[in-house]
């Protein structure tokens, strides 16, 4: 067994004013993130993308297991090779497996099963959610991990935003293959696929509007 190790927290230290400042501040900053679906195929420096990997997995896990993995595709032909398979499954969704509500739910978004940003935008980020780790042969599952995965990923969205580029959270469903396009371990399951870059010049986005504060909070 491993002996506790507890170092000295340095934290952050402002004060109330600068606080509220910093609160409002990153709330209208955040306030303009917006999914987009229509990118550019302008080039991305890795370096940011990997900045921005390291910023989700800064995320808070059950027992510090950190279950994530994260592969970052930007090779054109694994690109084409996710979009035909997202594609395909997609097509059955929108044609049958998906109810009437469903469809009428998303007209607002222009959605429907072809899915062109699976190859223009310079990256995709396939999150994955890592359900056990073999420690000497024997399967150790993890712990909260949708809920780690889920923090991780919104963390990682947040760092898109940040650094000044745009995303989409793509749920293409049953999300199966892409651990088998991309070759993933046996206790890896894909969470989300994120196509990650510029937004193309003449992008635009649905005319919708948040709940505002009275409607998402209770207060005891
Ligand atoms: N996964 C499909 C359908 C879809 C579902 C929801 I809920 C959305 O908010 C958007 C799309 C697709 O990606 O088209």
């Amino acid at each position: 067994m491993e002996d506790k190790k507890f170092i000295p927290f340095e934290g952050h230290k402002f004060s109330e004013e600068e606080m509220i400042q910093r609160s409002e501040e990153h709330y209208y900053f955040m306030d303009t993130r917006r999914s987009i679906r229509e990118f550019s195929s302008r080039p991305v420096p890795r370096e940011i993308l990997e900045n921005i990997i390291k910023t989700a997995s800064t995320a808070p896990s059950g027992a510090h297991k950190q279950p994530w993995s994260f592969c970052l595709v930007s090779s054109a032909e694994m690109k084409r090779k996710i979009k035909l398979a997202a594609e395909e499954q997609e097509k059955e969704n929108y044609s049958s497996r998906m109810s009437i509500r469903w469809i009428n739910d998303l007209n607002p978004f222009g959605t429907n099963w072809q899915k062109p940003f699976l190859e223009i935008a310079p990256y995709l980020i396939v999150v994955f959610k890592r359900i056990y780790e073999t420690v000497d042969g024997e399967k150790h599952n993890n712990y909260y991990v949708s809920e780690s995965v889920g923090i991780a990923t919104g963390m990682l969205l947040s760092a898109i935003h940040h650094a000044g580029l745009c995303s989409l959270t793509h749920t293409p469903s049953p999300l199966n293959f892409l651990a088998e396009v991309l070759e993933r371990p046996e206790n890896e399951r894909a969470f989300l696929l994120i196509p990650v870059g510029y937004a193309a010049e003449e992008a635009k986005i649905p005319d919708i509007k948040r709940k505002p504060l009275h409607e998402i909070v209770t207060y005891f």
